[in-house]
């Protein structure tokens, strides 16, 4: 049997700690939850992966460990290829199904990378540059997650941001531990004329550097062409402000600043009819869905050929996706905005070995050792792991969460 076959894929759902960040759905739980994978060869290299986590995509992990046995890690077209096909006769949606086959291609390019002696981006054609920008997140958040059903309060060292100074506040926090010069507001959360005044006191806060605005669609088409005209020459960029192509190509008709997505064209099948209709001019990419490193890849290559910029999206997340996204993103010629990470509400529990991924002056270095450059750390991943068994959380859910506190809390998108 070849050293470079497949032996077997673990597949590890892990739970960890996120802060009380605030959005259109609702508000993050105490927990989120993620999945580690293992692709073990047959000579015992350890290619490595993370993706969401839930139960639905835990089982389609699940049934991809099944395909994948026996097969060549230098062949993960064949790989995904033959996970896509397994799928294919319960999961219709190619978007869903890029979710597992990504995550199995970034296990299957580490492995590769390790047994070359290279990094990934070395893989992806080699990197365009040293190191990669990321913005500061930014969230309303509560100043603790309060205490529920016997359990007591969580707080943390972030503090509460529900205002205009709040969100300035968190700003320079996060400016002060991690060096960002750009920003991004997760909106949708309060009425919109507050927004507006807390990208204004943003601006006035941060002269000269690039803020953006994501309320994910829970503005009208109207509202969301006042909002674009209130901040004209305050954003870079308006992310989602309304649902659908045809949704955010009204809104881009007369917007003065350029509009983003990673709602709206999630597939490749999207492209077409977004580019037709001139519904966005920025695309967010993923590659946990968007089919790995290599698409995503792919994708900047087409968005190049039809004059989209590019950025890129997140969710909580931990190390080895930081690791997969700042290789990706170093092998990009085109990218054009720094990449959104939710890492600073999450990195204190990652499960890599600390040392490699460090978010300073707002950029993240390229790893250089082989294969994504980071190291699994085992006893954090069981830690992690039992406090999923422990948990008893499946699954996400911002708005039962914040129904606990708010019962009255009812989910509209668009909301104003
Ligand atoms: O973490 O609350 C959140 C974000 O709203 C996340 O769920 C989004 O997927 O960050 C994301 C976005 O840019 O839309
Ligand atoms: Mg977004």
């Amino acid at each position: 049997m070849s050293s470079t076959r497949i032996r077997e894929l673990i597949v590890t759902p892990i739970a960890f700690g996120d802060p009380p960040l605030l959005n259109a759905n609702g508000v993050h739980e105490p927990l989120a939850l993620r999945v580690i994978l293992q692709l073990v060869l047959e000579d015992g290299t350890v290619g490595l992966g993370e993706s969401t986590g839930g139960t639905v995509r835990l089982e389609r992990l699940q049934a991809a460990a099944k395909v994948v046995v026996g097969m060549d890690v230098f062949d993960s077209t064949a790989v995904t290829a033959a996970i896509d096909a397994a799928l294919l006769p319960t999961v219709p949606s190619s978007h869903e199904r890029g979710w597992t086959t990504s995550a199995v291609e970034v296990a299957c390019l580490d492995a590769q990378g390790k047994l070359l002696g290279r990094p990934v981006s070395d893989l992806l054609g080699g990197k365009v540059r040293d190191a990669v920008p990321f913005a500061a997140y930014l969230f309303y958040k509560w100043a603790e997650h309060p205490a529920l059903d016997g359990r007591a309060a969580i707080g943390d060292d972030w503090g509460e941001a529900l205002d205009p100074a709040g969100i300035v506040e968190q700003a320079r926090l996060m400016q002060e531990r991690y060096g960002f010069r750009s920003f991004k507001l997760k909106g949708g959360v309060f009425p919109p004329d507050e927004e507006i005044a807390a990208m204004r006191a943003l601006a006035k806060a941060f002269p000269g550097q690039p803020l953006r605005l994501d309320p994910n669609v829970a503005w009208t088409v109207g509202t969301s062409k006042y909002v674009a005209r209130e901040l004209d020459g305050v954003l870079e960029y308006l992310e989602d402000p309304t649902k659908s192509i045809e949704g955010m190509a009204e809104v881009a008709e007369d917007s003065p600043m350029p509009l983003a997505t990673n709602m709206c064209v999630i597939a490749w099948e999207h492209l077409k009819p977004a580019v037709e209709h001139h519904a966005i001019q920025v695309l967010l990419t993923d590659h946990h869905y968007w089919g790995g490193l290599r698409r995503t890849r792919e994708l900047a290559a087409v968005c190049e050929a039809f004059g989209l910029a590019l950025s890129m999206h997140s969710n909580s997340h931990l190390g080895i996706s930081l690791a997969a996204m700042t290789h990706v993103a170093a092998a990009i010629p085109n990218l054009d905005h720094s990449c959104d990470t939710h890492y600073p509400w999450n990195s204190a529990d990652d499960v890599i070995v600390p040392g490699v991924l460090e978010l300073r002056d707002g950029e993240v270095r390229v790893p250089t050792g082989p294969g994504l450059g980071v190291e699994l750390d085992h006893d954090r991943l069981e830690r992690l792991h039992r406090r999923y068994v422990d948990s008893g959380m499946r699954s996400r859910d911002d708005t039962g969460y914040m129904r606990r506190f708010q019962p009255e809390y009812e989910l509209k998108l668009p909301r104003w």
